[in-house]
């Protein structure tokens, strides 16, 4: 079983029962014109995660093992968009309004679709999901649990956000977490780093965070 350097302590990878989760690594929230820059960030600040991702994600493919893929989005008649998450923000532009990128986080619509560097390959379920946590309105744990699924790699954007939120909800259901601090990504700085520390304090309450590079050279060791 590959060891892998992480705190608050070091995390024994099970390659065969871990799937490597990536969080809404969508065109709305790295290019202009999307939500992310619809809700005031800067959305040059998550394009740092791109590379590590591309690369754990290429390893991951390589050793044969299980990748997913989330999009937070909407169904085209906003039916299930909550009217709380429509208006807050109070943005000129709200979800669902037209975009360079096609309608505003809405399924279907080229903002929000995965960016090309990092897109699904086949065999790669994606799973769309209206909030911010992976498990909520989605069938993912059915998919995780129908495969034996017990360790999550969790990746992609915003580290607070979907990635913190997913990795809550994954944690009370009994999946332990591993975090790469390379690959996940805050259009802040401090929120960064405050992410993180919230997931491996208090004995890794929520999980564990470490490199995506020693994933890679575990699973290629392993
Ligand atoms: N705004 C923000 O930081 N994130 C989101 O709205 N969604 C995700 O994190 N995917």
């Amino acid at each position: 079983m590959p060891t892998i350097r992480a705190e608050p302590y070091e995390f024994n990878l099970e390659p065969k029962s871990a799937a490597l989760l990536i969080i809404d690594m969508q065109r709305d929230f790295l290019e202009p014109g999307g939500f992310g820059e619809m809700l005031g960030n800067d959305v040059s600040q998550l394009r740092g995660a791109i590379e590590p991702n591309r690369r754990l994600l290429a390893a991951w493919r390589a050793a044969g093992l299980f990748a997913l893929h989330t999009r937070e989005g909407h169904r085209a008649d906003l039916s299930d968009l909550q009217p709380a998450k429509k208006i807050r923000g109070r943005s000129k532009t709200a979800i669902g309004d037209p975009g360079p990128m096609g309608r505003i986080l809405v399924r279907g619509e080229a903002g929000h679709d995965i960016i090309p560097e990092l897109y699904p390959a086949p065999g790669e379920p994606v799973i769309d999901k209206p909030g911010k946590g992976a498990f909520y309105a989605t069938d993912l744990e059915a998919i995780l649990k129908h495969r034996g699924i017990k360790q999550l790699v969790v990746t992609g954007v915003t580290t607070e956000v979907c990635v913190n939120t997913t990795v809550r909800e994954a944690n009370d259901r009994g999946f332990d977490c591993f975090v790469p601090a390379d690959c996940v990504g805050s259009y802040f700085p401090e929120f960064q780093e405050m992410g993180l520390k919230m997931i491996k304090a208090q004995g890794g309450i929520f999980g564990w965070v470490g490199q995506g590079s020693d994933v890679i050279e575990a699973i290629k060791a392993g």
